[in-house]
């Protein structure tokens, strides 16, 4: 049972994670940074896609990287060899990143950028409560995942802007019904934007990267 006084301390720790988010978002938007929140389950293919932008997008459209994992710089290393400036956030425990991690870091992340992406840890509930002052929340859903998901776990697709469906190069080995998941996401939020991907054939980055420096020209367009 949650009594009174536990509900009172979580109020208030969801209430200064809002007031810190707030403020990063602000922050970024006046600098022209689309800063995304990427979170799936533990191996959908979040940082393996990053790597797949950072190929596309050398040069033309700079990005930097957050991540954030229990233990370990592992996923900050595979993004820095691609010649992307990362962080890693370490939680030492806690399976999700919460606005405060992202404001210590975000002093040392050049202003002059055009995508901030960040990496949750892997996990698609706790996520899903914690405001990082993202503009865009970003879901994977990789096919090994299973086609059930979305209603399982409503509320990192209630909050997401997009839903990113991965490793679309095994769906003929599964049996994912990729028009279910659409169905079911779309139920819970008429308003996602959906991908289906793989980050091994390159089927649909096409797409979301079109998105992507979509979102960034309108974010700079807006604010300009
Ligand atoms: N077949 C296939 N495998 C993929 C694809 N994308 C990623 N993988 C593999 O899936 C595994 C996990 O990928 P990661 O990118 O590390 O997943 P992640 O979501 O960053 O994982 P965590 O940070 O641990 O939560 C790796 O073995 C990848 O090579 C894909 O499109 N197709
Ligand atoms: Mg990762
Ligand atoms: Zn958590």
């Amino acid at each position: 049972m949650t009594t009174k006084k536990q509900l009172y301390v979580l109020q208030d720790i969801l209430g200064t994670n809002q007031k810190v988010a707030s403020e990063i978002r602000a922050a970024c938007i006046e600098r022209g940074v689309l800063v995304l929140n990427l979170m799936s389950s533990p191996g959908a293919g979040k940082t393996t896609l990053l790597e797949k932008l950072a190929e596309r997008f050398r040069d033309a459209h700079r990005m930097a990287v957050i991540e954030g994992d229990i233990e370990t710089e592992r996923d900050a290393e595979r993004i820095r060899a691609k010649g992307v400036p990362a962080w890693q956030i370490t939680t030492g425990g806690a399976c999700h990143l919460e606005a405060r991690m992202i404001a210590r870091v975000l002093p040392e992340v050049s202003p002059d950028i055009d995508f901030l992406f960040i990496e949750n840890v892997g996990n698609l509930v706790c996520p899903a409560s914690y405001d990082l002052g993202e503009r865009l929340r970003v879901v994977l859903l990789s096919s090994p995942e299973g086609d059930d998901k979305p209603k399982k776990y409503p509320k990192a697709f209630l909050t997401a802007q997009v839903l990113v469906i991965t490793k679309s190069d095994l769906l003929p080995h599964l049996p994912f019904d990729v028009e279910r998941v659409k169905k079911e996401a779309l139920e819970l939020n008429p308003a996602l934007r959906i991908f289906v991907i793989s980050a091994l054939t390159g089927e649909g980055l096409d797409d979301l990267a079109a998105f992507l420096l979509e979102s960034s020209r309108e974010l700079r367009s807006a604010h300009a």
